[in-house]
């Protein structure tokens, strides 16, 4: 039987609640920088973030939505000098000590390096945005606690295409049906179910009511002993935080 090897986590809403307070505030800097009268409100950035990538969402906005706009030549070049300057703001928020994990988070990742398991990321932000979040917030970890770091444009197409997932696999040398896949949203299940990997949710704000079709496991929460999740569908038995147990327990049953 094939077991777990590995671990594979997105970044954006399952290791940290980075998008209402840090991602959107940093476009929203961006803009206002630029003399743009744009303003995503924490409200409309929900529906915002059903465009994966921060470049291709500034796009739709400005191709959907027309908010005024100042003469360019290129739009592409215009929403990338933007992107890079929102990324800019983004890590200083995170720099600022701003973005804390979510519960459960370092204590799952300890434990499974200590099982022995391997970790990765599967990740539509930009690498720069993910080295910074686990040096700021993971410190004893780090970035060298991961064996494999999928982020942004090292693939053409972006959540909830599969192509990120693909990445890491053949980054970390792994079957799909060896990995286990962490996720918060339903383009990120989208994207790890397409890989053909087992995968669990946890849902935050943004995503609670999507649909979670297919995952293995949902929670508010990877939760922690003094902060038990919130189970809304899968089997749990007396677990009440997320832990490699249940988590070998969830993924055995997929793959057999
Ligand atoms: C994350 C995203 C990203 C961030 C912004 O999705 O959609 O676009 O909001 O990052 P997921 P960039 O959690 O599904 O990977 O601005 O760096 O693109
Ligand atoms: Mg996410």
């Amino acid at each position: 039987m094939t077991e777990l090897a590995a671990l594979i986590f997105d970044i954006d809403g399952t290791l940290a609640d980075t998008e209402r307070d840090a991602h959107r505030v940093a476009f929203n800097d961006t803009f206002a920088a630029h003399g743009l009268e744009w303003y995503w409100s924490a409200e409309f950035y929900g529906e915002l973030l059903a465009v994966t990538g921060g470049r291709e969402r500034i796009k739709h906005y400005v191709t959907q939505h027309h908010p005024p706009l100042p003469t360019i030549n290129h739009l592409d070049a215009f929403i990338a000098d933007l992107h890079r300057e929102k990324t800019q703001c983004f890590l200083d928020i995170v720099r600022a000590g701003q973005v804390p994990l979510r519960p459960g988070v370092q204590r799952l990742l300890t434990s499974a390096r200590q099982a022995g398991l391997r970790l990765a990321i599967a990740t539509t932000t930009s690498y720069i945005n993910v080295q910074t979040l686990l040096e700021y917030c993971i410190h004893p970890l780090a970035e060298s606690g991961f064996d494999a770091i999928a982020a942004g444009d090292v693939v053409t197409h972006k959540k909830p295409a599969p192509d990120i997932y693909f990445y890491a696999l053949s980054q970390l040398n792994l079957r799909a049906d060896q990995c286990l896949a962490i996720e918060d949203s339903d383009n990120g299940l989208r994207a790890s179910l397409s890989a053909g990997i087992c995968t669990i949710i946890t849902t935050n704000d943004y995503t609670s009511e999507q649909d979670f079709t297919g995952a293995s496991l949902v929670v508010d929460q990877l939760g922690e002993p003094h902060q038990p999740f919130t189970k809304i569908v899968g089997d749990v038995g007396e677990t009440r935080w997320v832990d490699v147990p249940l988590l070998k327990n969830i993924h055995k049953r997929y793959v057999t």
